[in-house]
């Protein structure tokens, strides 16, 4: 590790889109990313599920067909975080944006979903969560309550709150360092997080990114690259 901290100290990762783009899934925000396919108003809003569910339901199976099908694996960012988790004797936290299940596939074990997971669904009726591979339709029935048309992708859409806030905060509040990985800083709560550590005093943070994310000029370390390279480069 090129930062000195102490060797019990807290480190809290946050990964976004960045992170699993060597691993072939797409970034939202990149040039050809998901939001230049396709609008997010139709598709990542409670909103837009309520007016089209069948649009969106498409949207989220054929990314869970690209996990499922095309089996993206984990590439040695995401094993280098998993490895620094094995090896640190204090507590690594990986608080992902990302619905990919890379960071599980990689070893990493404590790991926030934040914004939810692609191969899970969750019932609107029963708040029943299920791990699911399937193509999900407007009329699948849930399997514990079998009402239809509840059913929805566990994820975390605009104007919705993101999942475990609360174990977040905590975890940034005893964080010694804070190390934010291929996102850009678009998107809050998640880009407020540098902001938070830094006004505690004893947190160091570091960005690794391909290029400056609109929160750069906060962190007091930045390192610009393919993650591939630069996240085990500077853990090592
Ligand atoms: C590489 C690389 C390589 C590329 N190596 N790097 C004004 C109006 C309306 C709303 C708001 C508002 N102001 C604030 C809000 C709130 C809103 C928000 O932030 N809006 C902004 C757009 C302004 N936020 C919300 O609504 C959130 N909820 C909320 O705030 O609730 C209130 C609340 C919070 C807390 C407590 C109590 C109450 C919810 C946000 C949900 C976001 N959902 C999505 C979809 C998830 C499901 C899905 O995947 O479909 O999450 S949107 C999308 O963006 C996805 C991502 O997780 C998220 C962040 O994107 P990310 O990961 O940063 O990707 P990119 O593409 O933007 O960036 C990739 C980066 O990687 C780039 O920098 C590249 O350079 C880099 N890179 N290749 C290293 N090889």
């Amino acid at each position: 590790m090129n930062v000195r901290i102490d060797k019990e100290g807290t480190i809290v990762i946050l990964t976004g889109a960045g992170i699993s783009r060597e691993s072939g899934l797409d970034t939202f925000r990149c040039e050809g990313g998901i939001w230049s396919k396709v609008n997010l108003e139709d598709v990542a809003t409670p909103e837009a599920f309520q007016r089209d569910p069948k649009m969106v339901q498409a949207f989220y199976n054929a990314r869970r067909k690209q996990l499922v099908c095309e089996k993206p694996q984990p590439n040695p960012a995401h094993l280098a975080l998993a490895k620094l988790e094995r090896n640190w004797p204090g507590r690594v936290l990986i608080v992902t944006q990302n619905i990919d299940n890379l960071h599980e596939l990689a070893g990493s074990k404590d790991i926030i979903h934040m914004h939810g997971e692609l191969m899970k669904i969750r019932c609107n009726h029963c708040g029943a969560l299920h791990l699911w591979e399937e193509d999900l339709y407007i009329d699948t029935p849930c399997p514990d309550c079998a009402e239809i048309g509840g059913l929805r992708p566990h994820v975390v859409w605009f104007g919705e709150i993101p999942l475990q806030m609360d174990d977040i905060y905590a975890a940034l509040q005893d964080a010694d360092l804070f190390m934010s990985i291929g996102t850009s800083g678009n998107v809050y709560p998640a880009a407020g997080f540098v902001q938070a550590v830094s006004g505690l005093g004893h947190c160091h943070t570091v960005e690794l990114n391909l290029d400056p994310s609109n929160g750069a000029t906060q962190f007091q370390e930045t390192i610009y690259g393919p993650a591939s390279q630069i996240v085990p480069a500077y853990i090592d």
